[in-house]
């Protein structure tokens, strides 16, 4: 591609603080320009040097800028909630500390837990093979209204916990968003009957009996492209259905942009999240 296309939306990876080189993402001429629009995959904030910072720039893109959530933003929901304590490796002090932070905070919890629009599917970790696109959409508003709502610490609360693994239409209550959101902001690798495995936190492996969600036959034929992020470890994947944009910017490797349109791909090298880089290839949170 050589001109730019008018309104171009692009897809950027798990930022998770790395302010710095989302900034100079955003710099390079391509994204540059006024009529861009940014979609971005979730864990806007935590492990990363400011996660703060992170926050505010993109709420200060305003519309140009679609955000969902990932399973660390939901961290921090749960921290400023008050049922979550932080763990060593997190970097969300500074925004719980922060003058705005009810604010922030509440930007956060009106958050999206998947974006849908021009033939792509915006989810943080996946799309359940045993779901509609339709019914994804509609599954994830049901938490979306929860996190809106005046009991939304309550229905935080309810959602977490591992259990149970296995989707079935006929869950109520808590346990019925809790494998909403699992799927959501956690899904990587399953059993081959569809169960979440939440061990398994590598790239995937072909001699196990687990499959990435992706490769399990969907029950219902797509027609759109699911992107998203969460797998560092599985790193820069794009098929005609399913994108994977974490690059590990966090990691000291890059953040990754794709342009909807055609897919092109720019990327950044991360050098300022290098200061967690002992955390290379280790257990992401949750
Ligand atoms: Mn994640």
């Amino acid at each position: 591609m050589t001109a730019q296309t008018p309104g171009s939306v692009w897809v950027i990876g798990d930022l998770q603080g790395c302010l710095t080189p989302l900034r100079a993402l955003l710099s390079q001429p391509e994204l540059a320009q006024p009529d861009s629009q940014f979609w971005f995959a979730g864990d806007l904030v935590n492990r990363g040097p400011d996660s703060l910072g992170t926050l505010r720039h993109i709420i200060g893109l305003g519309a140009r800028a679609t955000s969902i959530l990932g399973n660390h933003d939901l961290h921090l929901l749960a921290i400023a909630a008050g049922f979550r304590a932080p763990s060593r490796s997190d970097t969300l002090q500074e925004i719980l500390s922060a003058p705005d932070a009810p604010d922030l905070i509440d930007w956060l919890r009106h958050r999206p837990l998947l974006h849908r629009a021009q033939g792509h599917i915006m989810v943080h970790a996946g799309i359940h093979p045993d779901w509609t696109l339709d019914q994804a959409q509609a599954l994830a508003h049901e938490v979306e209204t929860a996190l809106r709502g005046p009991r939304w610490r309550e229905a935080l609360q309810g959602i977490y916990g591992n259990e149970p693994l296995r989707w079935h239409d006929t869950l109520s209550g808590d346990l019925r968003l809790r494998v909403i959101v699992n799927v959501l902001t956690r899904m990587r690798m399953c059993t081959p009957e569809g169960a979440l495995n939440f061990k398994h936190k590598g790239a995937p492996d072909p001699t196990s009996a687990l499959q990435p969600w992706f490769d399990l036959p969907a029950a219902a034929p797509r027609n759109e492209t699911i992107v998203f992020g969460h797998w560092s470890t599985l790193g820069l994947m794009v098929r005609a259905d399913a994108i994977c944009l974490d690059t590990g910017c966090v990691w000291g490797r890059a953040l990754t942009a794709l342009r909807l349109q055609d897919h092109h791909i720019v990327r950044q090298p991360c050098v300022g999240g290098a200061a967690h880089a002992h955390d290379v290839g280790s257990r992401a949170s949750r």
